[in-house]
């Protein structure tokens, strides 16, 4: 009796050890306990996009990705203000990532079977489905990119947009000169000099930069969209927890919106009696503790940041300089195909 006793004590033992290494922690969840120790989330974000993520005039990081890592460090510390932003090139952005300078990457990023999968990362979700497509200038009288052979062509190195350039332009055995430059701005910069006569890149950002252009009206975007840019929030694949906070701030932000709770009726919704609602702001069940944070952590979310249409609208909507529609990013019941599972 005793010896068999002694060796469930072993068993169990052996188990914890393998399941959580000798510190004791498990391995898996260590960038939540990271992030609440330093006090601060660290977000890897674009070196300039208007509305994507660009310091405003009065210095801080503002824009829709700038927005997603707001939303996280509200429901994980109640204080949307507890993020560290940091700029990262479109070619160094991977690698940042993996060496852990940051805890996620909120940077107009495609999801991607290779950045998955030769890189050891996850995308969390698609926040804003995007892409490709041209800008020229409105004097050219081009109605479309497949009169845009023997261009040259403004793009950045390390990024999706570089492949399908050539995919299209060799598809439709059309010549190009690639110019290549480091930066958004160097873009614009080379753009306005004449150094390349068509800008590419996701369209959300061909927005963003016409709207930084003396005459945003001289510059047409064409109607081609040649690829499928799925943009979203990636992390490292080692952490499972932090994976499911950061795919589930997203889905809560939608269904917050679908629900029809903002950051204005949130207080209405703590008294709602409807069964989705109390489960999304936590008067029924524990789910914000299934991942690690606190039941109130939509309540959080929405008071501080709000939901997907706020943060849509206030950054790149019809109101906004970029005056980007909702097209596919509208909700899957108006439209879009923007669609969360439930919290359930
Ligand atoms: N979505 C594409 C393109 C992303 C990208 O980095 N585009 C450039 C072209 S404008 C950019 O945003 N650069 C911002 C920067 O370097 O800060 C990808 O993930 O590769």
């Amino acid at each position: 009796m005793r010896s068999r006793s002694l060796t469930i004590t072993l068993q169990i033992v052996a188990l914890s050890l393998a399941l959580g290494g000798l510190g004791g922690e498990p391995a898996a969840a260590q960038t939540l306990k990271a992030i609440k120790d330093r006090g601060s989330l660290v977000c890897g974000v674009s070196e300039g996009i208007a509305g994507f993520s660009a310091p405003a005039q009065n210095g801080n990081w503002a824009g829709f990705d700038v927005d997603f890592c707001r939303a996280l460090a509200a429901a994980i510390f109640d204080d949307a203000g507890k993020v560290k932003f940091v700029p990262l090139s479109a070619d160094d952005r991977f690698n940042k990532l993996r060496s852990k300078e940051v805890d996620v990457l909120s940077r107009n990023s495609s999801w991607t079977m290779s950045r998955e999968n030769a890189l050891g990362l996850l995308f969390a979700a698609v926040t804003y489905y995007d892409g490709q497509g041209f800008m020229v200038r409105q004097a050219r009288k081009v109605a479309s990119a497949l009169e845009l052979g023997g261009s040259k062509v403004c793009v950045q190195p390390g990024t999706t947009t570089q492949l399908n350039l050539a995919d299209y332009f060799n598809a439709n055995g059309m010549k190009f000169e690639v110019v290549s430059v480091a930066n958004p701005a160097a873009a614009l910069k080379a753009y306005d000099d004449g150094g390349c006569d068509v800008l590419t890149s996701d369209v959300s950002q061909l927005h963003a930069q016409r709207a930084t252009l003396a005459k945003p009206n001289d510059h047409v975007i064409l109607p081609e969209v040649i690829s499928k840019e799925p943009l979203g929030p990636a992390v490292r694949q080692e952490d499972p927890e932090w994976f499911n906070i950061v795919k589930w701030t997203h889905f809560a932000m939608l269904n917050a919106e679908e629900a029809g709770v903002s950051s204005k009726t949130i207080d209405q919704a703590l008294g709602s009696a409807k069964p989705d609602v109390k489960r999304l702001v936590g008067t029924e069940g524990n789910y914000g503790e299934q991942i690690g944070l606190t039941k109130d952590w939509v309540v959080r979310i929405l008071k501080h940041v709000g939901n997907y249409a706020e943060v849509y609208d206030r950054n790149v909507g019809v109101e906004t300089p970029l005056g980007i529609p909702r097209g596919l990013n509208h909700l899957w019941t108006m439209g879009g195909i923007m669609y969360a599972p439930p919290i359930r």
